[in-house]
């Protein structure tokens, strides 16, 4: 029997099977082997098709501070919002599928560079292939942060773009689960949480990491996750990204239905008419203002802070991520940092690789 067949008969069985309490194990363990049968057959057609290059049109270089990408159905404006925000030129127009490829366009603002990616619109079914599917969705793989696209007359549809990057494997506004798994070589499965689990069974971890082929291993939950959380875990490869929404083409409607649209939605959205720039300052800031950038000034060793151009970098990274950002070989010559600013408790305090930045902190490297 090949995968396919294997996965529709775990579905048939998934399908004849009650949800309640006695069956709840059975169902979790169920779901654990069509998820690894998936990501075998995902490999499998990978392999097969040589997709994995990427030279197909759809594989784009990430360049500046941080990528966004575009998601939306067809015609919503995604292309007239990057025309609008950066020096690119899309081609736009009243019908569906008008861009075909992944465009790129730079929006430089408060000294960051952000790369904006337009791509084809997305339909219902894109994850299984429908429209042009899966290669555009895999492109929000690339994104730092992705813009939902809406549209005033279409303006419900963010679960169903949520549900379409989910299947690839992206996570929108999730974080990544907060488990630990360290294999050992013998001593069996210990399960430690230290949340109550509500959503799902101790059993039910140890039953699922079994058809991981993981029997003996200490493994520490420490948030109220669900198998699925830990089935993402074990299966790896998961993109967690934050989205920003926006709702385009409020010049179509007057401002009583724009309140109505807002008010019947559970999700916060931006207003802005692209064509003609309704609102488009505001949307530059918030986008800034949503990637969380932070400034760091570059003082060499006994020299003299670069306050003209900081280093662009997110909230978060620490200053082993800062010495990626620099030089390759900078994190094997480290000796120590020094740090000057908010994230320090005074002046020149000497830090580590794993020391977190703030913005506007100014940084020394020492090296050996
Ligand atoms: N009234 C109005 N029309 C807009 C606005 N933004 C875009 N449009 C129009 O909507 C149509 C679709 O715009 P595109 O930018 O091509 O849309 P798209 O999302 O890139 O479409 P695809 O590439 O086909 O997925 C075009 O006719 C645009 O002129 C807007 O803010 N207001
Ligand atoms: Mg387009």
């Amino acid at each position: 029997m090949g995968i396919p067949e294997k996965i529709k008969q775990i579905e048939e069985e998934m399908a004849r099977t009650q949800i309640n309490k006695a069956t709840e194990r059975h169902l979790g363990l169920l779901r654990a082997k069509k998820a690894k049968l998936q990501r075998e057959l995902e490999e499998q057609t990978l392999r097969a098709t040589g997709k994995a290059s990427g030279d197909d049109g759809y594989a784009v270089k990430k360049t500046g501070d941080a990528t966004v990408v575009l998601i939306g159905l067809p015609s919503v404006g995604k292309s007239t919002i990057l025309n609008q925000i950066t020096n690119a030129k899309s081609k736009t127009g009243a019908y569906d599928f008008t861009t075909l490829t992944v465009v790129p366009g730079l929006m430089e603002y408060r000294g960051a560079k952000i790369q904006i990616l337009d791509l084809p619109g997305i339909i219902a079914g894109a994850a299984q292939g429908k429209g042009l599917g899966k290669r555009v969705l895999s492109v929000a793989r690339a994104a730092d942060l992705v813009l939902i696209t809406l549209d005033v007359f279409q303006p419900g549809v963010k679960p169903l773009l949520f549900k379409e990057l989910r299947e690839i494997g992206i996570r929108p506004d999730e974080k990544p689960p907060n488990i630990v798994i360290e294999k050992t070589s013998t001593g069996g499965l210990s399960v430690i949480c230290q949340v109550p689990l509500t959503r799902m069974k101790k059993e039910t971890v140890k039953d699922i990491l079994a058809v991981y082929g993981i029997h003996n291993a200490r493994v520490m939950i420490r948030e109220d996750i669900n198998d699925e959380q830990l089935l993402d875990v074990l299966l790896g490869n998961r993109h967690y990204v934050s989205t920003f929404a926006v709702l385009n083409k409020i010049d179509m409607i007057d401002k009583e239905s724009l309140r109505k649209v807002r008010e019947s939605l559970d999700y916060y959205v931006l207003p802005i008419a692209a064509e003609s720039g309704i609102n488009i300052d505001e949307f530059r800031e918030q986008l800034y203002q949503k990637l969380q950038f932070i400034r760091i000034y570059m003082r060499p060793k006994g020299g003299e802070t670069d306050y003209k151009e900081p280093l662009i970098a997110r909230a978060g990274y620490t200053v082993g991520d800062v010495c990626d950002m620099l030089h390759k070989a900078l994190r094997s010559e480290f000796k120590y940092a020094q740090v000057w600013g908010k994230s320090v408790r005074f002046g020149g305090q000497k830090v580590s690789l794993q020391h977190k930045l703030l913005d506007e902190d100014v940084l020394t490297f020492v090296t050996k």
